[in-house]
């Protein structure tokens, strides 16, 4: 929340600073260096407006704290979108992700790293080798050793964002298996349809 109010400040000074003029003169060069640019992200950000805010506040966040994990989703995500459940369509032209309200209700650190963690399966899909048909094997981005690699990645956010202990220790007890939700050792359709998050 604080993060978000600190956009907002920042893009209020800007337009006040524009406001008193007749003809705004205002240019990059002329503006105060306490009243920093407010970029939007490189990724659109689809649903509601609660949505679309608590999705900026956690980007802000990393912008914050870590600008190398928000590249990550800059570079490899084209959209966000509220959708049930999370996961990574890095298929998807753009590569879209999706988020659920669970995991949008969940901590602000918690959102923030998710987003790496998903943008890191985007990018292990674009990096990946395609087969005859084209598309890079599901293994390569969304298997079991794929998850420890975003598991890993998301877990060095957490760190940056001074997460609680519960959650470091939470990630760290992670073995690359959570997608599996009914255990049957196979990632396939059924565990998404099962999803919690
Ligand atoms: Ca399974």
């Amino acid at each position: 929340m604080r993060g978000d109010r600190s956009v907002r400040g920042a893009m209020a000074a800007v337009l006040a600073g524009c406001a008193g003029f007749g003809a705004c003169a205002h240019t990059p060069e002329r503006r105060s260096p306490h009243a920093p640019a407010y970029t939007p992200p490189p990724f659109a950000i689809r649903g509601d407006e609660s949505f679309r805010a608590r999705v900026r506040q956690a980007v802000f966040m990393l912008e914050l704290t870590d600008p190398e994990g928000l590249k990550i989703v800059a570079d490899h995500v084209g959209v966000i979108a509220n959708h049930t459940p999370s996961g990574m369509a890095a298929y998807e032209t753009p590569p879209t992700m999706h988020l659920a309200q669970p995991t949008i209700d969940h901590s602000l650190v918690w959102l923030a790293s998710v987003l790496v963690h998903e943008a890191v399966h985007s990018r292990l899909y674009a990096g990946a080798p395609r087969q005859p048909n084209g598309e890079p094997a599901y293994d390569a981005w969304g298997g079991f050793e794929a998850e420890r690699m975003c598991n890993a990645r998301q877990l060095e956010t957490c760190v940056r964002l001074a997460a609680p202990d519960s959650v470091l220790n939470h990630l760290a007890a992670q073995d690359g298996t959570h997608g599996d939700v009914n255990r049957d050792g196979v990632l396939d359709y059924r565990d998404y349809m099962l999803r919690s998050w």
